[in-house]
Formats: C-alpha cells, structure tokens, sequence
C-alpha cells in the first residue's frame, strides 16, 4: 500500500502483513464509507487470492423448498404462507421425487432442502423426505435443514440436537445450510425474528452438527434495521465457533430483499454495501475457507464484481428457489453451466465445478453443455450414464 492508502486501510494492511487478526474495532471501521472501497477490496481480493487462488466455484445444484407453511412470521420472508393461505403449500412424496429425479437429469450434485415449519407435520414427515431421497438418489447430496428447523424438530420431540441430527444422518443427511442465522445480537433479532431459535442456539446446534462429522455453512442476512455493529458482532460469533470446530466450509453475506415482506419500506442494500459486506466478511473470517457470491439475491453483475472483493464461490445452478423470488429477485430461476462458467471468466477467474464438500468435479465436457438443455428421452439417459461417471478427485 502507499501512503495514500486510508489510515484504516493502512493498520489493517499491517496487521495482515504480520499474521494478526482483525479486531471487532477494525472491522467496524472498515465499514466506515469513508474508507475508499477500492483500497479495501484490495485487501481482500488478496486475502482471497492467498486462500483461493483464481478459483470461483460452482456447483450443479437444485433446490427443493417442501412446504412454505410455517409456525413463524418473521418480518422479512416473503416466503412464508399461513395454512389457510391459497399460497400455501406441501409437496407430496410423488413430486418430491419428480423433483429429484430432474436432479438426476441434469447431473446435479447437491439438492438444497429449506422450508417453512409447519406446525402439522410431524418430525417423522421431515425424516421421511430424507431417508426417501437418499434411498432413491444415493449419490445426490442432501443438503438440508438450517439449524432453526432442527430446533423446532426436538422443540416437537423433546428430543436432543444430537439425537436428531443422527437421526437425520442416518435417514441421508450429507451437510447443513447456513439459513436461520439472520443476525445474532438480540437487539435485533428480537425484532426481525421475535420466537425462532436465537443466537445460542443456532451456534450450538452448528457446534453439534461438526461434532458428528456434518460440514455446515453459515450466514448473515444484512441490508434492512440492522448497524455494522451488529454484523461486527454476527461475523466474530461465528470466527469463534469456527475457530473451536473448524466446521464451516463456506460463509454467504445475504442481501435482504424487501419486496412482498413486513420491511417492504425498506430499500435493499447498495451494490456498494453488497461489495463492502463481503470484502470484510473475508477479512473477518480469516478461517472459513470459502466466501459465496449468491448470485441469486446479488445480481449477477454483483456476484462477478464481488469475486474481486473476497469471494471465491458462484454457488450454482440453482433451480426452484423460492424464498429470493417471492422476495422480488429479478435475478434468472435458473443459470446453465455454461452462463455460469462464462460469467466467472468475465471476471477474471477459473471456474470450477465443485460438490457440496468442495471436492472438484470431473466431467467429460459434453455433459454441462448437454445439462444445459432440456433433456430429451436418449439425452436423459445420457446424462445419467455420466453423470454416474462424474469422478471427484478430492
Ligand atoms: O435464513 C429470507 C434469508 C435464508 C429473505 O447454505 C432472505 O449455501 C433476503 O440460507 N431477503 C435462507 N434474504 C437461504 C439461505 C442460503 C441461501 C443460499 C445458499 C445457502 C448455503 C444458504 O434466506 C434465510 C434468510 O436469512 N432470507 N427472506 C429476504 N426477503
């Protein structure tokens, strides 16, 4: 750095030079606007350069929201439906496999299962689902219930975290989203999330999940009455448990969407804020491997310029997502392999197909060009020779 770097700029460019870390003092002074965002991208960009290389990976990816009936109202989903509601829904087992069973066609590696806690299925319902896709697509990826729906399943059992995350490991589980996090410190999450799992919770069911051997990532839902005080502290709580289990894999900053919620008066975050949030975010947490890019809720011309600001990760495919989309994203349902592989070289990177536990993915070349279509009879079986071929060599 020169010496007409920002003074913060420069005492965080030192500290990194000599191996320390940020303090929760440095980080709240980054999010000062008067700290040029450029000077601080810059840091993170090597940051992630140290970590990451040039990498920014991908994966083949779909979600499945199983029903958007849910016990909570928190202010900001729009995705969620009373049981009366005519948008109310449950998915039956026949379209829970059809939609798993596309999965397969498309040579996806990972299905991403969230949805709302609705208050007549039992534990048994949200077991069910697993154990019947894993037994039907054992090589699919599970990846599925944030750490607030496991809490309202032993709040339903009386059972421990433990006892129904092995549960949920031996039914198919292979990992855990990030979602439910929000924002920890209690002066807001009491506001946007009066009833759900609270801090200590969600941090202690993550901690149990690594315990047994899951991987987890992990979030923070940014933009709407929060202050950089309080992402300051959501970043740090989540350093801590990682720096005890080394557990999360990837941290994903998420916009809020106001559209269609109870913060509908709300703008959504700036560009400059999305750019901002994840270059600290990479700074923060100097021990999470990876930094997602949600191109979804950023836009995709925010996800390319953000592989410049810390993140390494595109995260993917992505078909069926509800929760941004009833939030007003106008971002595309769906990007093809080769869109994805594009954007990512655009922004100066090298695209990489990873799965769920970021172990590369191997595929003949036709097979993403052929994902990219609408599979045709011989095309579907096709598919599913090589993607059966897929190797990873992590
Ligand atoms: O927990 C809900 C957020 C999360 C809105 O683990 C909203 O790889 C913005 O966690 N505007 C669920 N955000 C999604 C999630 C996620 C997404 C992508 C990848 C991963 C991962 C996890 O979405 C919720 C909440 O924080 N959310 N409504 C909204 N209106």
């Amino acid at each position: 750095m020169t010496s007409s770097t920002h003074p913060v700029v420069d005492r965080v460019a030192e500290k990194l030079a000599a191996g320390k870390r940020l303090s929760q003092q440095d980080a709240l002074d980054l999010f000062d606007p008067a700290v040029p965002l450029n000077q601080l991208g810059q840091l993170a960009h090597e940051q992630r350069r140290r970590l990451n290389g040039r990498a920014a990976y991908y994966n083949i990816n779909v979600h499945l929201n199983p029903t958007n009936v849910c016990v909570y109202r928190c202010v900001f989903c729009a995705f969620r439906a009373d049981l009366r509601d005519p948008r109310g829904y449950v998915m039956d087992d026949e379209q829970i496999l059809a939609r798993a069973e596309e999965a397969r066609r498309i040579g996806a590696t990972e299905m991403h299962i969230v949805g709302g806690l609705h208050h007549q299925r039992k534990y048994e319902w949200y077991v069910h689902l697993i154990r019947m896709l894993h037994q039907a697509h054992p090589r699919l990826h599970l990846k599925a219930w944030t750490a607030v729906e496991i809490h309202w399943f032993c709040h339903m059992t009386g059972y421990s975290y433990q006892r129904v995350l092995e549960e949920m490991i031996e039914a198919g589980l292979g990992s855990m989203p990030g979602g439910g996090a929000e924002i920890f410190h209690p002066e807001v999450r009491q506001k946007i999330c009066e009833h759900k799992a609270d801090a200590q919770c969600w941090l202690d069911i993550h901690r149990t999940a690594h315990r047994l051997g899951l991987r987890t990532t992990c979030t923070m839902l940014y933009g709407h009455i929060e202050k950089p005080h309080h992402r300051v502290d959501h970043l740090f709580r989540l350093r801590a448990l990682q720096d005890e289990t080394g557990g999360f894999l990837t941290f994903i900053p998420l916009a809020f969407h106001p559209e269609n919620t109870g913060l509908a008066h709300l703008k959504k975050p700036s560009v400059l804020d999305d750019l901002r949030t994840m270059a600290i975010s990479r700074l923060v947490l100097d021990n999470v491997p990876h930094i997602k890019a949600y191109w979804v809720m950023l836009g995709l011309g925010t996800a390319q310029a953000a592989l410049s600001y810390g993140a390494d990760d595109f995260d993917g495919t992505v078909r069926h997502e509800r929760i941004y989309h009833d939030a007003g994203a106008d971002t595309p349902q769906a990007l093809d392999v080769e869109t994805i592989r594009h954007l990512i070289r655009e922004a100066g990177c090298v695209p990489i197909e990873r799965d769920t536990l970021y172990r590369r993915v191997e595929r003949q070349e036709t097979q993403w060009q052929l994902a990219a279509e609408e599979p045709d009879s011989a095309r579907v079986e096709h598919l599913a020779s090589l993607a059966l071929a897929a190797s990873y060599d992590g």
